[in-house]
């Protein structure tokens, strides 16, 4: 029943989207002169990018963001990034080279590797992986300045052999005027910087502007904008998700430390908004974490955001057993679970849909957030069902490659001219029937 209610809404998320509420009718009604839901918005914003180009992401620049810029002021310039990197302090880039290097080792060892093979021992099949070619991260800049998006969407994309890869960010101080940022971009090689934000910079990518190229693949978190407009322009490029709002299930029995969970479960709640929810079986437990919230709030910066986020979307849910606690944790189907029970290896078995699991109480979420090797864009809102985290063979694209011999087509030639004349395409049972019964020379004679 608890996971029903999490899930009820968490749902809300999605169907907010297509309704006229009283913030989407303000700011639509200003730009476009009517209320319209968010999702009708996002798609009079992707296709005016699409027809009108540059001239439209500007406008909607102005609009939205409430910045007018020149045409020659969207594209960072090398010597702002170079500037950006050379004052940013010695200290940052070490952290930032460190986490590169984790995540880089990781994603390495993820690639899929090519695969050869004889089926029915006649004819020869391939599968080859190449790298898209030309990626766009989407970098939000909302609540926060993130350079750890920046690592944990371009080095996967370096490790799969991207040979482009753009990023755009809104422009304001957490996006592209983020000194912090700006020198992420440069320490990892990035030189196409734009100061795009929102659904106008997801449409810029998938259509391309003047200036600025379309991109085979759209990565990145962001607002309820940039997550509709990429779930728009999916199709026209590819897309890792449709991100929503942080989450994470603690699970825990007795042994679990209340104020360890307490602090995991507000720090995703401060994403503000973010999901947490406790599930134990241990009834003295909720009563405790409880307290040691209220305590840890108390010295947090960001406590108001985090109060918010647990007061709508946290809970404290007491399981009647262990199997009760891992069907409701199956049901949520989280981004995030943490287990802090005195043996996770005998659960995490059990444990169908996650986006990430972290074992025991010296894996706190935080450490897959910032620095630990996985992507931290995941699966959420319940896509774990399906989905996975961002990762290395996102960004790479599979070709299936056959060759037959004549023997093996003649062997394989009955199914398929029985198959297709079923389905009343001769054309496609000719042009095997003619090879296989043809034992002339293969080439065109001279
Ligand atoms: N927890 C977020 C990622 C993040 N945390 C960025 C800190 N910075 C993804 O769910
Ligand atoms: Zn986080």
């Amino acid at each position: 029943n608890a996971a029903a209610q999490i899930i009820k809404l968490r749902d809300q998320f999605r169907t907010d989207s297509e309704v006229v509420s009283a913030a989407s009718k303000k700011k639509t009604q200003a730009v476009f002169g009517e209320a319209l839901p968010p999702v009708r918005a996002v798609e009079r914003i992707c296709t005016d990018v699409r027809d009108k180009g540059l001239s439209a992401v500007l406008h909607y620049t102005e609009l939205f963001d409430g910045v007018k810029l020149k045409a020659d002021q969207i594209r960072v310039k090398p010597a702002e990034l170079a500037e950006a990197h050379a004052k940013v302090g010695d200290d940052f880039l070490e952290v930032i080279r460190q986490i590169r290097y984790n995540v880089l080792q990781f994603q390495s060892g993820l690639l899929h590797c090519d695969a050869e093979m004889r089926v029915s021992g006649k004819h020869e099949l391939q599968v080859r992986y190449r790298p898209l070619k030309r990626v766009g991260v989407y970098c939000p800049g909302g609540a926060a300045a993130y350079p750890s998006t920046l690592l944990m969407t371009v080095c996967p994309a370096q490790a799969a052999g991207c040979e482009q890869i753009v990023v755009c960010m809104p422009p304001n101080d957490k996006g592209a005027y983020n000194r912090e940022m700006l020198a992420t971009c440069h320490e990892l090689g990035i030189t196409e910087v734009y100061r795009f934000g929102g659904a106008q910079a997801i449409a810029a990518m998938a259509y391309g502007v003047e200036g600025m190229k379309p991109v085979d693949i759209i990565v990145g978190p962001g607002n309820q904008y940039v997550a509709l407009a990429k779930k728009y322009v999916f199709g026209q490029v590819a897309i890792d998700c449709i991100a929503g709002p942080s989450e994470i299930v603690v699970l825990a029995d007795d042994s679990a430390h209340p104020d360890y969970v307490a602090l995991d479960l507000i720090a995703q709640a401060e994403h503000s908004p973010g999901v947490a929810v406790l599930v134990t079986w241990y009834e003295p437990l909720i009563n405790e974490v409880q307290v040691a919230l209220e305590k840890r709030l108390a010295k947090l910066s960001r406590a108001d955001l985090a109060r918010d986020s647990l007061e709508r979307y946290g809970a404290l849910v007491l399981a009647p057993t262990k199997a009760a606690a891992i069907d409701c944790v199956n049901a949520i189907a989280p981004e995030h679970l943490h287990i802090q029970t005195r043996d996770p290896d005998a659960l995490v078995d059990d444990i169908d849909n996650a986006g990430a699991v972290f074992l025991g109480p010296f894996t706190p979420v935080a450490v897959g957030d910032y620095a630990a090797g996985p992507s931290h864009v995941l699966p959420t809102g319940g896509t774990s069902r399906f989905a996975s985290g961002l990762n290395v063979n996102d960004f790479r694209k599979r070709t299936s490659i056959l060759r037959f011999t004549r023997q093996g087509l003649k062997d394989i030639s009955e199914d398929v001219v029985y198959l297709a004349n079923k389905e009343g395409l001769t054309g496609h049972a000719a042009s095997v029937e003619l090879r296989a019964n043809d034992n002339g020379p293969a080439a065109r004679p001279k």
